[in-house]
Parts: C-alpha cells; sequence; structure tokens
C-alpha cells in the first residue's frame, strides 16, 4: 500500500547544488547552540518520503518527522502539485473582510475531522501564534458574555506552548521563562504529571498520578474561579520530553473545568493529526476541549500553518452588536495563506488516501516493542510510548545536563538516523508513513551509540 515511500526507490546521490556557499555569520538560529552548530555544521539539501540527503548525498533516516510535522512523509506528490499551482492561481489573498474559497473548502473538512463539537476553524500561521490566539479567545470570550473577571490562565509545569508571550507565559520550561521578565500576569500552574517512581518504563499511558488534575482545585481555592478564564494543556507533552497522560487525568480536567465554568484547551500542536493513531488526541482520549491549537501536522510542515478550533458556543457569544463592527479584534496578514490553504487540503487528502490519521495504531505494537528493548541499555532510566511517539530517557551527566543526550544525537545523525532530544531525553516521532525496516533502523543505531557511549 505505502509503495511509493519504499526506501529503495528514492535516489541515494546528492543532490545538484546542494553545497553551502554562503558563509554561517549572519544567520541567527533558532533554539540552536549556534557557536557549535557553526564549528560543525549539520545540513540538508533533500527531502524524500522517509529520508533527507545532506549536500555531500548522504541519506538521512527520519525519525522525528522533520520536527513534528511531516507526517505524511517528505514531498508527497499531491501536496507539492498543490502548492505549485496554487502560487502560480493566486499568491495572496488579504484574509481580513476578504476572502478565498479554499479557506472555507479547507475549514469545512477540517471541522469534519475534528473532535464533535469543535465547528469552527481560526487560521494562524505556526503553534506559537495558535496558542496566543486561543487564550485571547478564551479571555474575551468571558468577557463578551459579561464576565470580564475571568482573566486567569492556567498551564501546567513542563508544558510547551510555543515561544510567544502568552504561550511561554502559560508554559512551564524554565529555560524558555527565565530570560523573559515578568511575561503574562495572572498566569499560575498546575504540578506536571510525570512520575518515574511510579510509573518508569510504562507502555502507553501510566496507570499512575489522575489524582494531578485536582492541583486545579488547589489553584481554584486559591484565586476562585471566578477569576479563571481557561486552563491549557497538551493531552500529551512533547517538546518538553514525551510525558504520557496518567489514565484517567484528562477526564478529571475535563470534569473540573466543567464544574467552575473554566474553559479547557488543548494544545494538538504535535498529537493532531494522526500522531496517537486516532486524528487528534481528543478523539483518542475521548475528551472534548472547548478550544484546540493545531499546527504541523495540518499543513503537513510544507507551508506554515496553524489553527484554533472553537466550540460554536464560544463562537456564536462574539457574534452580537452592529454588524459592520470587527467582533474578534485578531489576525494575521498571513491568515488562511491561499498557500498553506492548498497545501493542507492536498495534506488531508494524502492522509485520507492512505489512511494515516489512524496508521499510528496499526504500528504502535512494533514501534511500542522496539523501544522497550533498549530498555536494559547502560543509563536508560525509562522509555515511555503512545501510538507514534516515543521517548527514552537517559541519566544525566551529573553538572552536564543535557549533554549525554545532545552526544547522542550527533552520533545518531552521523549514523545517518535524525533523532531529537530534550533535555536527556531522545524523542521519537517518524513519518506516520513509517515501516518496521525503518523503525529496526532507528531503534538499532540508538542502541549501537548508546553502548559505544
Ligand atoms: N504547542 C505545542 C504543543 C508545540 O509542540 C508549539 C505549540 C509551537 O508551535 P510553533 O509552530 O510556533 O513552533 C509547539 C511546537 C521539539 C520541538 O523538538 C517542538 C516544537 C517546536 C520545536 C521543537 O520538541 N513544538
Amino acid at each position: 500500500m505505502h509503495k511509493d515511500h519504499n526506501p529503495a526507490a528514492a535516489p541515494t546521490t546528492a543532490p545538484s547544488g546542494g553545497a553551502l556557499s554562503a558563509s554561517l555569520d549572519a544567520f541567527w538560529m533558532p533554539f540552536t547552540a549556534s557557536r557549535q552548530f557553526k564549528s560543525a555544521p549539520r545540513l540538508l539539501a533533500r527531502a524524500k518520503d522517509m529520508h533527507y540527503w545532506t549536500p555531500e548525498g548522504r541519506q538521512v533516516l527520519d525519525a522525528v518527522a522533520g520536527l513534528w510535522c511531516v507526517n505524511a512523509g517528505h514531498a508527497r506528490p499531491k501536496i507539492v502539485a498543490a502548492i505549485a499551482a496554487q502560487a502560480a492561481e493566486m499568491d495572496f489573498a488579504p484574509p481580513f473582510n476578504m476572502a478565498h474559497p479554499k479557506s472555507f473548502e479547507l475549514a469545512e473538512k477540517l471541522v469534519a475531522i475534528a473532535p464533535k463539537g469543535l465547528d469552527k476553524v481560526f487560521y494562524t500561521n505556526s503553534g506559537s501564534e495558535a496558542v496566543d490566539t486561543a487564550l485571547k479567545m478564551a479571555v474575551a470570550y468571558h468577557r463578551a458574555r459579561g464576565e470580564g473577571q475571568r482573566t486567569r490562565l492556567i498551564g501546567r509545569e513542563r508544558g510547551y506552548h510555543g515561544v510567544n508571550f502568552g504561550g511561554i507565559s502559560v508554559g512551564g520550561i524554565a529555560g524558555n521563562r527565565k530570560s523573559f521578565g515578568t511575561m503574562v500576569g495572572g498566569v499560575d500552574h498546575l504540578r506536571h504529571t510525570h512520575d518515574l517512581q511510579k510509573n518508569a518504563f510504562s507502555r502507553g499511558v501510566p496507570q499512575h498520578g489522575a489524582e494531578l488534575a485536582d492541583d486545579l482545585e488547589r489553584i481554584v481555592a486559591l484565586h476562585d474561579a471566578s477569576t479563571i478564564a481557561a486552563v491549557i494543556v497538551e493531552p500529551v507533552a512533547g517538546s518538553t520530553g514525551v510525558l504520557l497522560p496518567p489514565k484517567g487525568y484528562l477526564e478529571r480536567l475535563r470534569a473540573i473545568c466543567d464544574k467552575h465554568g473554566i474553559l479547557l484547551i488543548f494544545d494538538e500542536v504535535i498529537t493532531g493529526f494522526g500522531r496517537l493513531g486516532s486524528p487528534f488526541a481528543a478523539t483518542h482520549f475521548n475528551v472534548t476541549p472547548d478550544l484546540m491549537t493545531v499546527a504541523k501536522g495540518i499543513s503537513n510542515g510544507c507551508v506554515p500553518m496553524g489553527a484554533v478550533f472553537a466550540k460554536s458556543a464560544i463562537h456564536d457569544v462574539f457574534m452580537t452588536g452592529p454588524e459592520h463592527v470587527i467582533e474578534f479584534p485578531h489576525g494575521y496578514t498571513y491568515s488562511a495563506h491561499p498557500l498553506a490553504c492548498a497545501a493542507s487540503l492536498a495534506t488531508l487528502e494524502t492522509y485520507a488516501d492512505e489512511g494515516l490519521l489512524t496508521r499510528a495504531a496499526k504500528m504502535a505494537p512494533a514501534f511500542e516493542h522496539a523501544l522497550h528493548s533498549l530498555r536494559e541499555l547502560p543509563r536508560v532510566i525509562d522509555i515511555r510510548n503512545i501510538g507514534l511517539v516515543g521517548a527514552i530517557e537517559l541519566e544525566s551527566i551529573p553538572g552536564s545536563p543535557g549533554k549525554r543526550a545532545f552526544d547522542i544525537f550527533r552520533e545518531c545523525c552521523e549514523r545517518g538516523v535524525l533523532i531529537r532530544t530534550t533535555g536527556d531525553i531522545i524523542a521519537l516521532s517518524p513519518p506516520l508513513i513509517v515501516e518496521e525496516s525503518h523503525i529496526d533502523q532507528a531503534i538499532s543505531t540508538i542502541a549501537d551509540v548508546l553502548r559505544s557511549a
């Protein structure tokens, strides 16, 4: 079925013209150890299906879907053709007070696969923008219904919600927050759910920790529910190192939010579009949020795009007042960009053609089995997995957190497998077209590197 991503069919020769002719000086790189990188650059020049190629023509297996985004694999024909055709037909259309047909067509298709009840789509260009959009929607929603004092936002320790001021404020990764002053005020955080003493080497969701959702009751008791607009969590935390929700946790969070009139926001930038084996984590866990942020897989990472899904009841509260007045004063020049909409429509078609939004469920047993085979290797302190997301947590080198995993990342890259690390956690999230042979290659490379480290 997945014939056209057979690695044997993909060329292994160097792409022409991919070599670097420019100096590395001018580009200030995002989230990169720049001086280390510039002393030994790692460049990618071409991609197809499950692989990248370096400018020299070395093949690299993509075990992380680019950056958790290329869910259908690289350079998929329908998506490539749709972007090219759209660029020629209409490059840009202003999204304020004007629109183009594909933006409506896409919203309808997105709603059709979204968790039931999330019937409205607001476009952004990234996950960070989707998060800040959802936070603003939540606060403005309460104000529009006459509860303007509900402004507090609740995130969770170790949460990652992008890098804009709203996102880092509700986010819970100290390194992403400490340099940026006071951020957005009136924010509080739930405790994170990572508990290696009770849950190490769990397969799928851990058994212990549902009661951590009761932290929200503690926060309500402190601030009073009447001051709280929304709670935002990643159903499965990705960036911080793949933290799965304890069994029953999300249901409990939903119930507490309902009890107190607090909106629940799921940040599905990573979990959306098939990563867990269901179209969304909300469908997977059967817990429906009030707002849901997505990005990455929405357009297969091919053109920047993000979105917020909202319940009609939230949207409708805004639809009052004089008809010539803008109801929600928010949006981006590139909201619903024609290239992004074309890419996303073709992405959804590719997902549907190949059953990719549920394929992770089929591949999960083999992935889980391979991943947990690393359990006895030196310095492995935990392995966890769900769908096609996995993590291997390593003991840190005393005094140098993150160094062990970063060295392993570089060595795996040398040996032709692209992985992702955060702190001393290795994360894997291959494109959803992955075959068992790719899983075996990724895991055996990691095993060799762990053994020799
Ligand atoms: N929310 C979540 C849950 C994310 O994972 C964002 C928001 C922000 O999306 P943008 O498109 O603004 O980057 C993300 C992004 C990693 C990694 O390796 C993860 C992300 C970004 C970069 C690296 O874990 N997630």
